[in-house]
């Protein structure tokens, strides 16, 4: 069957799994890289390499320096495809990878803007199709079984909706289960899309090196390769009791099964948070009134907090929450229904203070808690989730106690 790479090459019939399952496997390109390239579109077409420890500086966008000056210990994270042409690799030394190409570009990593095209894309893809199994920063697994539309648009259009959130471009593979996805996911890379049916296994699979199964490290494939296994073909033709034998009936069963593209894992799914908190106990009691300064300075830092929380996590929320223990240890808690979900912290403090109003405020405090719920991902738009909250304002410098008389 043709496995479209670009739309002229899309089959007529769609192609249909051998399973009831379509299973699709997302990773992104270059991924580290490719970031970087958006922000530093000049050394698009060069090779970049991203590695090293110093940590960039806010405002240090001309960071970049030439790999072959390079002193150091530090590693590659990963190559745009030009340096990989020239033999540079994830986790390679980055001494090594200079001596290789040492007017390569080299740039230290910004795990913060990973993060955040990270959840960007994976908010695209959910709001698409939300089965997904969170792989990691760059992949992830998507069950495409109950969405509609024919395999082959369904992948393009993940594509689409990824490059226009992130402006990057991922790999896709769809197979009736999350082994094959896996590897067809790296069969076209980069910007690639393959779709594999059962017909394909003898043609697509069997021929490549056991190695690319997730699960055979490179002992394992050093042992296969002396048994004279050395491609998948191979290890599906042979005798599944040698595999017993030689691996132990767990993987050598499992070894035998995956080669004949066997695979019924489900997807392991996000547990979605339905709410986050911060909440902490004082050293000693704190009185409402003679405390308010300390009091509202110790809110204000959780709302800080769970903002950042939910920053972290990509969650806004609808509902923010108060908890206070009083000195015997009575516990009240108040909520408040926002308009909009927010993870903006000044949004917080705000439904906080109207929390505030409408609890006894007349005994000493053991435990202040604050809580953002009704929790939902921020839409595929883009829009950072500080965009949906209130400004921050200058409302800081109010006591979050007010109106209290001691
Ligand atoms: N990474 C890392 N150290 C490694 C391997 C990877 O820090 N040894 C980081 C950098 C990569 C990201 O993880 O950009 C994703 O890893 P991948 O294996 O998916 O590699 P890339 O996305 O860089 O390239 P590819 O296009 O092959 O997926
Ligand atoms: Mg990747």
């Amino acid at each position: 069957m043709e496995t479209p790479g670009n739309p002229e090459s899309l089959p007529v019939q769609p192609p249909v799994p051998w399973s009831g399952r379509r299973i699709a496997h997302l990773d992104m390109d270059a991924f580290f890289a490719s970031v970087e390239l958006l922000t530093q579109p000049q050394l698009r077409g060069l090779p970049v390499v991203v590695g090293g420890r110093r940590r960039r500086e806010p405002g240090d966008g001309a960071a970049f320096g030439r790999l072959g000056d390079y002193v150091g210990r530090g590693v590659a994270t990963t190559a745009t495809y030009e340096a990989r042409a020239l033999g540079i690799h994830s986790g390679m030394g980055l001494m090594k990878a200079a001596a290789l190409a040492p007017e390569a570009i080299l740039l230290p990593a910004d795990f913060e803007a990973y993060g955040r095209c990270s959840r960007l894309f994976k908010a695209a893809v959910a709001a698409i199709a939300p089965t997904i199994e969170d792989r990691g920063i760059d992949e992830i697994f998507i069950d495409l079984t109950e969405v509609p539309g024919e395999t082959v648009a369904l992948a393009q259009r993940l594509k689409d909706a990824v490059r226009q959130a992130t402006g990057l471009s991922c790999s896709i593979g769809v197979t009736p289960n999350k082994l094959l996805a896996k590897i067809a996911s790296e069969m076209q890379k980069p910007d690639g899309l393959t779709v594999l049916t059962r017909a394909d296994l003898p043609s697509r699979i069997w021929p490549l090196d056991p190695a690319v199964i997730n699960g055979v490290g490179p002992k394992a494939r050093a042992r296969l390769q002396a048994l004279g296994l050395d491609t998948i073909g191979a290890l599906a033709a042979a005798d599944p009791q040698l595999l017993v034998d030689q691996f132990g009936q767990s993987y050598g069963g499992w070894l035998w099964a995956a080669a004949h593209g066997r695979d019924d894992r489900p997807l392991v799914t996000l547990r979605e948070p339905k709410s986050l908190s911060r909440e902490t106990t004082f050293e000693r009691d704190l009185h409402p009134g003679r405390d308010r300064d300390a009091l509202t300075g110790i809110l204000l830092d959780l709302c800080q907090r769970l903002a950042a929380d939910l920053e972290r996590k990509g969650r806004r929320g609808r509902t923010v929450g108060i908890k206070l223990r009083y000195d015997d240890f009575r516990t009240v808690t108040r909520d408040q229904t926002l308009e909009r979900a927010t993870a903006d912290p000044g949004a917080i403090r705000d439904a906080a203070r109207a929390c505030l109003r409408r609890v006894p405020l007349d005994r000493p405090l053991r435990l202040l808690g604050i809580r953002v719920g009704t929790l939902e991902l921020p839409d595929a738009a883009g829009t950072g989730p500080a965009a949906a909250g209130a400004p921050a304002g200058n409302g800081q410098s109010q006591p979050l106690f007010p109106g209290f008389a001691s």
